[in-house]
């Protein structure tokens, strides 16, 4: 019944606000560098449109709300990437956001719930990201997004000065996580709470990532006919796999889980949003850098299409004689 789309859009997001370390905000120009679009455009049949970067500018700077550092420009930024998602998916191409720190999942899911209201959500993610000011140890929005998207959260927030643009109206019902490892207390509680299917790596190990990402998509769309949304930290993947990041954790996905788990997504023929966030090529050694924008590449390459079984030429029927 659903054919995956064979157009995408691609648009770099080169902000690191959301979070304390330097060197997130390369990311996008390193992808490209590494040759992203070149790489996409290889798939069998796949149209590649570059969008280019969002402007990332300055803002006020001061705390304009307790324990959330730099709120105005993750703000800014965000309502430019929530525009830019909607302008992509209204051109009919999958939308293909490169972070940046994982605060800019407020403004990718915005823009995509904006032009499909009956969006779910799949966060894989060694974190939850569902602090609020009130819950969050760090500060950093890069560890919030999650709880901004979501209504049934939406008062526990303060009034958020700058925020106006974004009104929560996302359910927490269609989200589902991957990957968890370090999760909060209080992200722990919210979990329970909302009963998010939430598969962290022991649940991962328990059941395998087939049945556990079959599991969650059945969970959140029992009808198999709403858009999907995934929204992929690099850190979800082992700290060997991707060492360029912010906060690596050890004992995560293998790159191998990674790929099979985006196989299956974009089997679907349902899968409208990429975000692939938090690849930090500032961080560790040449090598580390390579290897973590190399694993990107993989995701992403597996979740537009990309098979590791080869494809034939297209409306070839033999080989060539000689
Ligand atoms: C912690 C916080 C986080 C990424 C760290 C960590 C959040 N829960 N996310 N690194 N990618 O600060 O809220
Ligand atoms: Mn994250
Ligand atoms: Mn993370």
């Amino acid at each position: 019944k659903w054919n995956p789309l064979k157009k995408v859009g691609i648009v770099g997001v080169p902000f690191e606000k959301g979070q304390t370390k330097y060197g997130v905000s390369v990311a996008p120009a390193a992808l490209r560098a590494a040759g992203l679009i070149e790489e996409l455009s290889q798939i069998e049949g796949l149209d590649v449109k570059d969008y280019g970067d969002v402007e990332v500018v300055g803002g006020d700077t001061s705390q304009m709300v307790d324990n959330m550092v730099h709120l105005q420009q993750v703000s800014i930024c965000n309502k430019k990437v929530s525009e830019k998602v909607s302008q992509i998916l209204k051109d009919d191409r999958v939308a293909v956001t490169i972070g940046g720190d994982h605060s800019i999942g407020v403004g990718t899911v915005d823009g995509h719930y904006n032009t499909n209201k009956d969006m779910i959500l799949i966060w894989v993610d060694a974190h939850a990201d569902i602090n609020t000011n009130k819950t969050s140890e760090s500060g950093s929005v890069h560890g919030m997004p999650v709880a901004l998207l979501v209504k049934e959260l939406s008062d526990y927030w303060p009034y958020l000065p700058t925020m106006d643009w974004q009104v929560p109206k996302f359910s927490i019902k269609s989200l589902g996580y991957m990957g968890l490892r370090s999760v909060d207390p209080y992200e722990r509680l919210a979990i329970e709470k909302y009963e998010v299917p939430a598969f962290a790596m022991e649940d991962i190990d328990e059941h395998g990532i087939q049945k556990s990402i079959n599991h969650i998509l059945n969970v959140l769309d029992p009808c198999m006919d709403k858009p999907i949304h995934v929204s992929f930290d690099i850190d979800s993947l082992d700290a060997i796999e991707a060492p360029s990041t912010g906060t690596p954790v050890r004992g995560g996905l293998t790159l191998r889980e990674a790929i099979c788990l985006m196989e299956i997504i974009y089997s679907t023929g349902r899968l409208r949003a990429i975000d692939l966030v938090e690849i930090n090529p500032a961080l560790g050694n040449e090598c580390d850098r390579r290897r973590t924008i190399e694993a990107g590449l993989c995701v992403l390459k597996a979740g537009l299409g990309f098979s590791r079984r080869g494809t034939a030429p297209r409306g070839v029927l033999d080989l060539p004689v000689q």
